[in-house]
């Protein structure tokens, strides 16, 4: 098979890229490991930027987005019992967040590649990826038959455990790296949401997470063990633990219901540079991770990706290399910025070492501050928001 941009991986950043590219007239093949019906169920990431948003309407893929989608001004944080709000929009120049499912942008963007005619191929096996720096080969198993797909660039859209960053000689990346001692457990709940917008709580117990997918559907996550086991934790003992964490002193209480979903992601923070080897561009988690946190890695995918589809229409336009050249430095200014507020958002916020007495009055005068500081709280504001000129 030949095609202009061989793209691996069927998540955010590779589904917008193929789409972006089709509306300038180039042709991708996309290649997912997983099957449809699997990447459609995925539940990861709910907040999407303004820069986001406005860029999946601007590409025509935000119809059901525009009516489905909860719009958020501000966001509140809770410790020591006490509720505050931070007034996002105010902050940020009036620009807002939108709760809008990362599965329900990935439906959005497949029907729509499917609908113009788009090729997505769902169960490739053991794809490898050859001769990045001349004329590049993708090579896989799909149906059990060997296939291979030559294209004149390969995007890395595969995700944190994919196979092109491992692709680029060790010699020529630089990888940085932090770990962290502790995980979220997520869930996915049929109960209506207690919270106008999402809450980040703070406790001694450690952090908690309301968020929520619709008026019927609340998403939660609770700091746990980084090897911790789902299996520890029925449901009573998740919304035990809900309580406690996200409790006040004036008499919220949180609506349960039935999870519909549950699962436990260690925290990570990982940056590759440069982004990009011969005619290899690696965008979204397969070239950064960030703790989610701060709710940036989807909207990370989606600045990348509009980027290199920029810079692959100049080339195809006039062979103009400049922007090619340029896509790592220009996305790793964001990426930094991200990774830094993200990191920041989790030493806020989670319990660390149970012995360390310290750590936890710098959090809460943190916390303090940001609630009684306009200077600080535009600062959050700006970063969550989403900056536009990093
Ligand atoms: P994805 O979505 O992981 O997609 C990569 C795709 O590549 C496929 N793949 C392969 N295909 C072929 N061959 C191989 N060898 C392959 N290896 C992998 C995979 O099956 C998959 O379909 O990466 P992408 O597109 O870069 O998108 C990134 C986002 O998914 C991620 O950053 C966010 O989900 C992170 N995130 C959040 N981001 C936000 O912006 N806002 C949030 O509120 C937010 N919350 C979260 C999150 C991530 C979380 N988890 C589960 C890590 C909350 C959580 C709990
Ligand atoms: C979510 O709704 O899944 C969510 C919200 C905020 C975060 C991370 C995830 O920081």
């Amino acid at each position: 098979m030949r095609t202009q941009v061989a793209i691996v991986g069927a998540g955010p950043a590779g589904l917008l890229l193929s789409h972006l590219l089709h509306l300038q007239g180039i042709e991708s093949v996309v290649l997912e490991r997983r099957t449809r019906a699997y990447v459609e169920s995925r539940v990861r990431a709910g907040v999407l930027e303004q820069g986001t948003v406005d860029l999946l309407i601007a590409s025509g893929v935000g119809e059901r987005l525009e009516r489905e989608r909860m719009v958020h001004h501000g966001i509140e944080l809770r410790f020591a019992r006490q509720r505050h709000r931070i007034p996002i929009s105010d902050l940020a120049g009036g620009r807002a967040i939108t709760i809008y499912g990362q599965q329900e942008v990935v439906k959005d963007l497949i029907r729509a590649r499917l609908d113009a005619g788009g090729q997505i191929l769902f169960g490739v096996e053991d794809l490898t990826l050859h001769d990045l720096t001349a004329a590049p080969v993708v090579r896989f198993r799909h149906g059990g038959e060997p296939h291979e797909v030559r294209g004149d660039f390969v995007a890395g859209c595969d995700g944190g455990q994919g196979v092109s960053r491992g692709a680029i000689p060790t010699e020529a990346i630089t990888v940085y790296e932090r770990r962290y001692p502790f995980a979220w457990l997520g869930i996915l709940a049929a109960a209506p949401p207690s919270t106008r917008e999402v809450v980040y709580a703070h406790h001694e117990r450690g952090f908690a997470l309301h968020s929520m997918r619709s008026p019927q559907v609340s998403r939660l996550y609770l700091q746990c063990a980084p090897d911790d086991r789902i299996e520890h934790w029925p449901e009573a003992r998740i919304w035990e633990e809900l309580r406690t964490r996200l409790a006040t002193d004036d008499g919220w209480t949180l609506a349960e219901g039935p999870i519909l979903e549950k699962s436990i992601t260690p925290l990570r923070s990982l940056v590759t540079e440069p982004m990009q080897y011969g005619t290899l561009f690696l965008a979204g988690d397969a070239a950064h991770i960030v703790p989610p946190t701060g709710a940036k890695g989807l909207n990370l995918a989606v600045a990348d990706v509009r980027v290199l589809a920029e810079a692959l229409t100049a080339w195809y336009r006039s062979g103009e290399r400049r922007l090619l050249d340029a896509y790592s430095t220009t996305c790793l200014r964001r990426v930094w910025r991200a990774e830094h507020f993200s990191w920041w958002m989790t030493w806020m916020l989670h319990r660390q070492d149970e012995d360390d007495r310290f750590l936890p009055r710098l959090q809460l005068s943190q916390l303090h501050y940001l609630c009684s500081s306009v200077a600080a709280a535009t600062t959050l504001a700006e970063n969550y928001v989403g900056l536009e000129t990093v």
